[in-house]
């Protein structure tokens, strides 16, 4: 069972946006190229309160981008961004969703940053993503999506830790820190992961 992970191609990921990656409208049209390889396809989607607390508006004094603790946890804080229910919260128009299957929301409790599309990121709760995919038999998984040096890391590399063979297709991931996804890459390949262009997973 090939797996596409499509994640949080997002309208406030996308440039305009609450929390843009730079050129990262840029991968919905080589998503919307691959998808139709795949067995399965699924997405996760960033879905806060608008209470949120990685969100700096709800921080007295504190601005986007700055580092906190919260719940013992080091934490960016960030504008608002997908909140609930919002036009930013909803995946870019243009992306062919017509064969997900299953969209996994993440970061619904306000006391904690949720990056995996597995699990939080105290580790609290799971999104049941891990189960549903081997109740499928998902052996294979392939992930594309934004942001490369948030998200798609860490879903990455909670997907090794769960025992799935994971590759990035590179170009349909775009990262919010320029080269940052550089060191990334290197250290998600030591722990077994493969990169390949989205052209290698056209047949
Ligand atoms: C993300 C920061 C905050 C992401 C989500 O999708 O990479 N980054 N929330
Ligand atoms: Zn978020």
């Amino acid at each position: 069972m090939k797996t596409l992970i499509i994640i949080d191609a997002q309208n406030d990921f996308m440039p305009g946006g609450a929390l843009a990656v730079p050129d990262g409208d840029l991968i919905v049209p080589l998503i919307n190229k691959v998808v139709h390889e795949f067995d399965l396809v699924v997405a996760t989607q960033d879905w806060h309160p608008q209470d949120h607390l990685s969100f700096a508006s709800n921080h007295e004094g504190k601005k986007s981008f700055e580092k906190t603790m919260l719940n013992g946890i080091d934490q960016t804080l960030w504008p608002d961004h997908c909140v609930q229910g919002s036009k930013g919260a909803e995946f870019h128009e243009s992306l062919d969703f017509r064969s997900v299957e299953a969209i996994f929301r993440k970061g619904m409790d306000r006391t904690v940053d949720s990056y995996s599309g597995f699990f939080d990121n105290g580790r609290r709760k799971s999104t049941g993503l891990a189960g549903y995919l081997r109740e499928k038999q998902v052996t294979e998984l392939f992930l594309c999506g934004l942001a490369g040096d948030f998200c798609v890391a860490y879903t990455a590399r909670d997907a090794l830790k769960e025992g799935f063979s994971v590759t990035l297709i590179e170009d349909a991931i775009r990262s919010l820190g320029g080269d940052s996804f550089q060191r990334i890459k290197e250290e998600l390949l030591i722990s077994g992961a493969r990169t390949v262009h989205h052209s290698e997973v056209l047949s």
